[in-house]
């Protein structure tokens, strides 16, 4: 019998990378989505066929029950979240809500629905935020800078708390940033790599940023999908680190994915207040090699590839855009 796989955040960049993945490896794929007013399915629009999605809320205690119990899964990825940080500012409620207290409300469901299922919950570098330690490890204490990081430090101590409570297979997985094609407008990689086509393309003149000077450590979300799977596939549960150990500059980034379209990016590129943030993270990178030595995991793909890919996706989603007359001219900032 096929595996079967539950994955709250399915529409998002990593769930449906994940489900891809999991498809490939004969899993039964169900994903969990929030009623919204417009279908937003277009990340896993090529898949929809081939996987079962389930009405529910990371808010709803009921709808994650249910959704376990309809799909008998045996297990759940929890990749839902409120997952941009400068929104957790102007919503930090709400972001705790969703993104802390609803780490709960699934373990809980799992503990009483079916205990043996392995839990896989989407921890964040964002908790290491004013690092105390280069590079981060798992064994480095967090000192999050965001409503966001605080929430993700709830949701990585209580996987750990159920995992000793109850004897929940649960993992945390402590991810850095990880980037794709399918990565939101909001994000800063993809949000570079869409207005440098959108200004080689002749949309746009300029692209508005805050911090320049902020590093991180950026791999390609393909890669880290395999890493979650590869987690649950151990005996014990247990906690990784996942992670390129190489840091750039958001500078550093802006210069590749411009020169990259033959482009001049200090001619383009203007700072903005707006995209500044009350408290930041100067710079993450991350030591992965216990995933190395436990689990066999290492990043295929590393930053140049990974941003050069971008643009030239973007590259392709702009011409596309201007080919069918669906220029967006207010695009995500
Ligand atoms: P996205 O923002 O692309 O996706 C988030 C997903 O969560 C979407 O499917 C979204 O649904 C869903 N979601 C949000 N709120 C709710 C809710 N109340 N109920 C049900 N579903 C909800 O994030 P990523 O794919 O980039 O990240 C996946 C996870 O990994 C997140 O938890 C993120 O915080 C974490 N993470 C990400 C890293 C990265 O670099 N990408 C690094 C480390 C951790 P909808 O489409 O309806 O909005
Ligand atoms: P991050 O990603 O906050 O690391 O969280 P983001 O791409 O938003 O920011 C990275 C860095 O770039 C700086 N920056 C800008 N960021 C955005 N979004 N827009 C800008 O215009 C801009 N200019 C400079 C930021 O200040 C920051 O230093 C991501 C999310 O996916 C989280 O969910 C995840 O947990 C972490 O990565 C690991």
């Amino acid at each position: 019998m096929a595996k079967r796989a539950l994955i709250t955040g399915i529409t998002g960049q990593d769930g449906s990378y994940l489900a891809e993945f999991l498809l490939s490896q004969g899993y039964d794929v169900y994903g969990l989505v929030r009623r919204t007013s417009t279908i937003n399915f277009s990340r896993i629009h090529h898949i929809q066929d081939r996987v079962t999605l389930i009405s529910g809320d990371m808010l709803d205690q009921t709808s994650l029950m249910s959704a376990l119990e309809q799909s008998e899964a045996e297990e759940v990825y929890n990749l839902a979240a409120q997952s941009f940080v400068q929104t957790s500012w102007s919503q930090p409620v709400f972001t705790g809500d969703v993104t802390a207290l609803g780490v709960t409300r699934l373990l809980d469901a799992i503990r009483k629905v079916n205990p043996r299922i392995r839990f896989y919950q989407a921890s964040s570098s964002e908790m290491f935020g004013k690092v105390r330690e280069v590079p981060q490890r798992e064994t480095t204490p967090f000192y999050p800078r965001s409503p966001y990081g605080v929430a993700k430090v709830y949701g990585h101590w209580i996987t750990v708390n159920y995992r000793e409570s109850y004897g929940l297979h649960a993992t945390s997985g402590i991810l850095f940033n990880h980037e794709s094609p399918r990565r939101g407008l909001e994000f800063v990689t993809r949000k570079v790599t869409h207005a440098v086509a959108r200004i080689k393309l002749g949309l746009d003149e300029y692209v508005y940023l805050g911090n320049l000077d902020s590093r991180r450590d950026w791999g390609f979300a393909g890669d880290y999908v395999r890493a979650m799977w590869l987690m649950l596939q151990q005996d014990e549960p247990d906690d990784y680190v996942i992670s390129t150990g190489e840091t750039h500059s958001v500078q550093e980034l802006v210069e590749v994915a411009f020169s990259h379209a033959g482009l001049d990016w200090q001619a383009h590129v203007r700072q903005d207040e707006r995209f500044m943030r009350p408290a930041e993270v100067d710079l993450l990178v991350g030591d992965s090699s216990k995933a190395g030595h436990v689990l066999g995991w290492e990043p295929q793909v590393h930053f140049r590839e990974l941003i050069q890919m971008m643009v030239d996706a973007d590259m392709q989603v702009v011409q596309e855009m201007i080919e069918q007359g669906r220029i967006d001219v207010n695009h995500a900032g």
